[in-house]
């Protein structure tokens, strides 16, 4: 077996590997249910070796409070759970409980370069949120990409599910692992970004030329996922659309409308174009959007209300997760540590 077949075999043996994450930035958004976490339930995890991750680590780059950022983590593990992920069919852990992540980092800052670093859109646009706040640019914030990498890469994943905000970090871990590979030998596999078809980006409602984001300023236009219907609705109908009376999707042009649709598509499970046809005004298609986001909210909901009476099932999977995930990341890390020239430790 040459040595890319070995990492490759290494990594999946007969099954495909997915790795994604949420980070507990924020209270999880109707983008980040429609962008990734609905398919990791409906798909992902029962069609590859999938593992899920609470980057919590990630959570520390900007300003936080550390009561908050330990609520939000567990809340996101449970909203996970609660939008269909199956413990028996894929792995959920947390982040911070496998050291596996943090080893593998430091070798990717050494493998990245400085301006590459400096190129990802989402540090510009953070670095510069926080400086609007008065706050200051953490390093970790600029480094990032170097840890989301090592997430990725340490588990020899296949196929990285994202919304489209994380495609280019994606992209950064491709180039790093492919750089590695050359540099010191075949170790990690080469893994690329999938995005969904339809809802890759949803948009903030009051701002629908920027991503609906957890961490955003412009709360009134961001559906979160534990928002009531009456919430949920009232979002919605404010949503900004444009000035002209009629429907048609033309993302460039009516970005408020066509990301109404997307939403609405998504959804239903519908096509965006198809269903600009069937509306002859902005206030109708707001109605059934807001009915169609509630309806899709509904069992998530219900079902982190269950799993949230019972916190202590949520630890013990994460417990059991982190635990699988440690065993699978392990050898490919000390391998990495080893092709790189460190004297083995253990
Ligand atoms: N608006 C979105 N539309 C589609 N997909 C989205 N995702 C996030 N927002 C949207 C996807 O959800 C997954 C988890 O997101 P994340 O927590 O890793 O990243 P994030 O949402 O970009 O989180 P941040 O950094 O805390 O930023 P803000 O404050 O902007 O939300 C990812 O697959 C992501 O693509």
């Amino acid at each position: 077996m040459n040595e890319m077949a070995t990492a490759s075999a290494m990594a999946t043996g007969a099954r495909k590997r997915i790795f994604s994450g949420v980070q507990p930035t924020g209270h999880l958004t109707l983008g980040n249910y429609l962008g990734a976490m609905r398919r990791w339930a409906e798909v992902d995890q029962h069609r590859a070796d999938a593992l899920f991750c609470v980057v919590n680590l990630h959570a520390l780059t900007v300003e936080h409070d550390p009561a908050r950022v330990r609520r939000l983590s567990r809340q996101a593990a449970t909203l996970v759970l609660a939008s269909g992920l199956d413990p028996e069919l894929c792995t959920l852990f947390v982040q911070s409980q496998v050291d596996e992540h943090l080893r593998l980092s430091y070798l990717m800052e050494c493998t990245a370069s400085d301006g590459e670093m400096r190129r990802m859109i989402q540090y510009k646009e953070k670095a510069a949120r926080e400086q609007g706040r008065g706050g200051s640019v953490r390093l970790s914030l600029l480094t990032y990409p170097a840890l989301m990498a090592a997430d990725i890469l340490a588990y020899g994943t296949d196929e990285v599910p994202v919304g489209e905000d994380q495609a280019q970090h994606v992209e950064l871990a491709r180039d790093l692992a492919v750089r590695f590979n050359q540099r010191y030998g075949a170790t990690f596999v080469v893994p690329k970004a999938v995005t969904p078809p339809v809802a890759a980006r949803v948009k903030n409602l009051q701002e629908p030329t920027s991503k609906m984001g957890k961490s955003q300023d412009r709360t009134a236009g961001v559906v979160y996922l534990l928002d009531e219907p009456e919430a949920v609705r009232k979002k919605v109908m404010r949503a900004v659309t444009d000035s002209e009376p009629d429907v048609s999707y033309e993302p460039e042009r009516r970005p408020g409308v066509a990301n109404l649709l997307e939403v609405l598509a998504a959804c239903a499970g519908s096509d965006p174009e198809r269903l600009a046809e069937g509306y002859d005004s902005c206030g109708a298609l707001k109605k059934d959007v807001a009915e169609a986001v509630v309806e899709t909210l509904r069992p998530v909901q219900a079902r982190h209300a269950e799993l949230a009476a019972e916190p202590g099932l949520v630890d013990a999977v994460l417990l059991a997760g982190a635990e699988r995930a440690r065993g699978l990341a392990r050898p490919r890390v000390d391998a990495a540590f080893e092709a790189i020239g460190v004297l083995p430790g253990r």
